[in-house]
């Protein structure tokens, strides 16, 4: 049995959870809070992050950690590129999704979503001017940089660089964020179809569901 043990609003937990649907495997998700200080979380998360995905009694953290180890259990459609240079680009994209492109983009889902909706506080403007004026910027600069024309961020079909990049713009989404297709027409281009696939749509409306539970309760 496979459980996820975080919430599915972050973007780490979103990738796991992406990657899990995208090759078919059934899972339960186990709602904890970034940051818990339940000692039994703990134990199981030493750095006190989401996700940690447990398997039959085995447990391990970090979304980077646990897509490769349910790659390599269930082979079935990887998400791993078979050349040793696509491996490393799509390690290297998947890295600099879950640093700068979280930096910038669920930077602007703390201030515009997390903190009036969770928080009760407005969100911070000489943060949002800043993300919106040079981080956001910055990051996106790269990405529409290494975006095709077509087709997926690696050639060759659907990658951990895609299901990293993918949900960054899923968190961004809630602060209310649109791609410029005109100062960024390959990755609109790109968004626009991955957005449309069933699997980003169902995400979504589970999320949706997730989201008025945790509103509720
Ligand atoms: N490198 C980790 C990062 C996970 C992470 O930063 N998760 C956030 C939630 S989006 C968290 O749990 N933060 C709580 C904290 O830092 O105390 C991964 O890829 O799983």
């Amino acid at each position: 049995m496979i459980k996820v043990h975080g919430v599915s609003l972050s973007p780490f937990v979103r990738k796991v959870l992406l990657t899990l649907e995208y090759k078919g495997i059934d899972y339960e998700l186990s709602p904890v809070f970034p940051g818990s200080d339940d000692p039994e979380f703990r134990k199981i998360s030493p750095l006190g992050k989401i996700p940690v995905l447990e398997h039959d009694g085995f447990f391990i953290a970090d979304s980077s950690c646990i897509c490769r180890y349910l790659d390599n259990t269930f082979p079935e459609k990887s998400i791993y590129p078979e050349s040793f240079q696509d491996d490393a680009r799509a390690s290297w994209l998947e890295e600099f999704a879950d640093s700068r492109l979280v930096e910038a983009l669920a930077g602007l889902f703390r201030q515009r979503f997390f903190r009036p909706k969770f928080l009760g506080k407005p969100a911070e403007e000489d943060k949002v001017k800043e993300l919106l004026e040079v981080t956001i910027p910055s990051a996106l600069d790269y990405i529409e940089s290494i975006t095709p024309n077509e087709g997926t961020l690696i050639s060759g079909g659907v990658s951990i660089a895609d299901i990293s990049v993918v949900t960054c713009f899923l968190q961004a989404q809630y602060a209310d964020f649109e791609v410029d297709g005109k100062q960024y027409p390959k990755i609109k281009r790109y968004l626009d179809i991955a957005l449309d696939t069933d699997l980003v749509k169902n995400r979504l409306a589970n999320e949706q569901k997730d989201l008025a539970k945790m509103m509720a309760g």
